[in-house]
């Protein structure tokens, strides 16, 4: 069989993009060396025990890092030394990080590692990235650069650290999945032109919250146990999505009581999961409008989601408009 990493099918497909030369694809090849250096780290979190705690030293004399700081640091060095990203917005980092690449014309916005309350069980996380065009003028990039909707996304992905590690991107021509293949260190398209089933028979939700779920979401949960779905909840957002992207699904973080604008972040993780999710043919919103239309004001803004199979969402936006 005749295998295709992600460095043959970037190249392969830079012809998407008529005048472009070549920074992008730089972008999405050095994305995929960093995603590579963190499996490496995040398969090795149980042996933190062994080699010393968080925060200490281990027998190699090195500090170990908490693992969200270290794939930040990661993902940012990768930035810095691929020389274009012009700025980096990180749900780590409260303000945008500029990296001196005055000349560059990217922006990325990043969540390094999600789900990271799933490490010390050993449950699959994730990494989302969204990369936008830098529109300045200026030589600094600013924290408004970034305010531009999802659908002005020019490439956005997921990397999913799980029982394999798989990196899943789009830059608005469909959706393609690369699985590391550890014995060559290379991604390899596994999934090409991913398309989600319009329907599915999962949905994931936090159901602990359902009292504080408005009675429209109540009643769609209602609905779903009625139809005999099965309810699936990693609490890793991309492993939760890339589930049902895969199988058909709806996910859902609603509002609730306490955080009234759900808890999700809409810069690097709704729009980015959105526009793969668009991509592969479902949908996003917030239960009003498309998760990509959504006006932007701050960097860490949350929103409600709604996501997956197109027919699932359309139903649970019907619920949702009952109040
Ligand atoms: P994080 O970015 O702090 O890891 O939080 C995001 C995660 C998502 O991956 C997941 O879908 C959600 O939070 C789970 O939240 P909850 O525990 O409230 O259900
Ligand atoms: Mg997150």
């Amino acid at each position: 069989m005749k295998v295709k990493t992600l460095g043959q099918f970037i190249i392969e497909r830079q012809a998407d993009f008529p005048f472009a030369k070549g920074e992008l694809s730089r972008l999405l090849r050095d994305i995929g060396i960093a995603a590579k250096i963190v499996n490496r780290e995040v398969s090795k979190a149980g042996l933190v025990e062994i080699l010393g705690d968080t925060g200490t030293v281990n027998i190699q004399g090195e500090s170990v890092k908490k693992l969200d700081v270290f794939a930040n640091d990661q993902f940012i060095a990768a930035f810095k030394a691929g020389g274009e990203v012009r700025a980096i917005a990180s749900e780590e980092n409260e303000h945008i990080i500029t990296v001196g690449n005055t000349n560059s014309k990217y922006l990325v916005a990043i969540d390094p590692l999600d789900g990271s309350s799933n490490i010390d069980v050993n449950v699959s996380v994730g990494t989302i990235f969204s990369i936008y065009r830098c529109n300045t003028e200026q030589a600094e990039a600013q924290e408004s650069d970034f305010f531009q909707i999802g659908r002005h996304q020019i490439a956005a992905g997921y990397v999913i650290y799980g029982s394999s590690c798989m990196l899943v991107y789009t830059t608005g021509h469909g959706v393609n999945g690369f699985t590391l293949d550890p014995s060559i260190g290379e991604f390899c398209l596994s999934h090409p032109d991913l398309k989600t089933p319009e329907q599915g028979m999962v949905y994931s939700i936090n159901e602990g919250n359902r009292l504080q779920f408005s009675s429209g979401i109540q009643n769609y949960i209602n609905q779903c146990h009625a139809r005999g779905f099965a309810s699936r909840y990693i609490g890793s957002g991309v492993a939760d999505i890339h589930r049902n992207l895969l199988k058909g699904g709806i996910f859902m973080y609603p509002a609730t009581q306490k955080a009234t604008q759900g808890k999700l972040r809409l810069l690097y993780e709704c729009n980015p999961l959105a526009m793969i999710v668009e991509q592969a043919g479902g949908s996003a919103t917030n239960g009003l409008v498309s998760i990509l239309d959504i006006p932007i004001q701050s960097l860490h803004q949350r929103t409600p989601l709604f996501i997956g199979s197109k027919h699932m969402v359309q139903e649970a936006q019907q619920y949702l408009k009952q109040g």
